[in-house]
């Protein structure tokens, strides 16, 4: 299990151009999300992201880096960091928790319901956010990818990511993602809409407000 460190970014020109120069671009893929939650959103408001990728499942939960925000530095306040589950099983363990087993349709005949279709209907989970992203990937230096997303619904946004395994240093991977910041000639010191908050603000005003007043957000 894996816990990726974040910062977001808006890519103009001159960020395009050094990128280009100083990076190595590994590749351009297309993928579409599909986000999951139960309709009152109880994954969503406790920051947990249900999400189908290429077929594959994948949970991100979030991780508590022990200090009070007053206290975090810039670098630290410009980051998320969230634990990334991708073990199916594990997923629907942590999701049961989360949702405490909320009443599901579970009277509905299941006989004829695909795998996926039986563990999101007795968990009473739908899909509430679907959308397609073209990436593209560089790397900067030893284990810092920087992606730049164009989603289908006409919000691009880049960022700066380092994976590091579970209980690894944080402190660290976020004063990576600083030099990288640097070194691309980001000076912004506000955090950057992801593609979910854009989404949500767009197409789920209400619960984007609640996700807002939740700290969410
Ligand atoms: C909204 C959200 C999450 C869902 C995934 O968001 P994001 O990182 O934007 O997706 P993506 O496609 O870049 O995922 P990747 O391919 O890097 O795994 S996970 C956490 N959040 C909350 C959140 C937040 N509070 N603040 C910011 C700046 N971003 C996300």
């Amino acid at each position: 299990m894996s816990v990726e460190v974040e910062r977001k970014f808006l890519c103009s020109e001159d960020t395009l151009k050094i990128l280009e120069k100083i990076g190595v671009c590994i590749g351009q893929r297309e993928f579409q999300d599909q986000y999951f939650d139960s309709p009152g959103f109880e994954l969503t408001l406790r920051d947990f992201w249900l999400r189908k990728r290429k077929g594959c499942w994948e949970l991100k939960c979030p991780i508590s880096t022990g200090e009070p925000s007053e206290e975090q530095s810039l670098a630290a306040k410009l980051c998320t960091q969230y634990k990334e589950i991708t073990n199916l099983p594990e997923i629907q363990q942590r999701v049961k928790k989360v949702i405490k087993g909320t009443c599901g349709d579970r009277d509905t005949e299941t006989a004829s319901l695909q795998e996926d279709e039986l563990w999101l209907r007795q968990l009473n989970l739908v899909c509430f956010a679907e959308f397609t992203t073209v990436r593209r990937s560089f790397t900067l230096e030893e284990g810092v990818q920087i992606d730049l997303d164009q989603a289908d619904f006409g919000y691009h946004v880049g960022e700066i990511e380092v994976l590091i395994p579970e209980g690894g240093d944080v402190h660290s991977a976020q004063e990576k993602i600083r030099n990288a910041a640097q070194k691309l000639g980001l000076n912004g010191d506000e955090r950057v809409e992801g593609k979910m908050n854009v989404y949500l603000k767009r197409y789920h005003p209400e619960h984007y407000a609640k996700l807002l007043s939740a700290h969410v957000l």
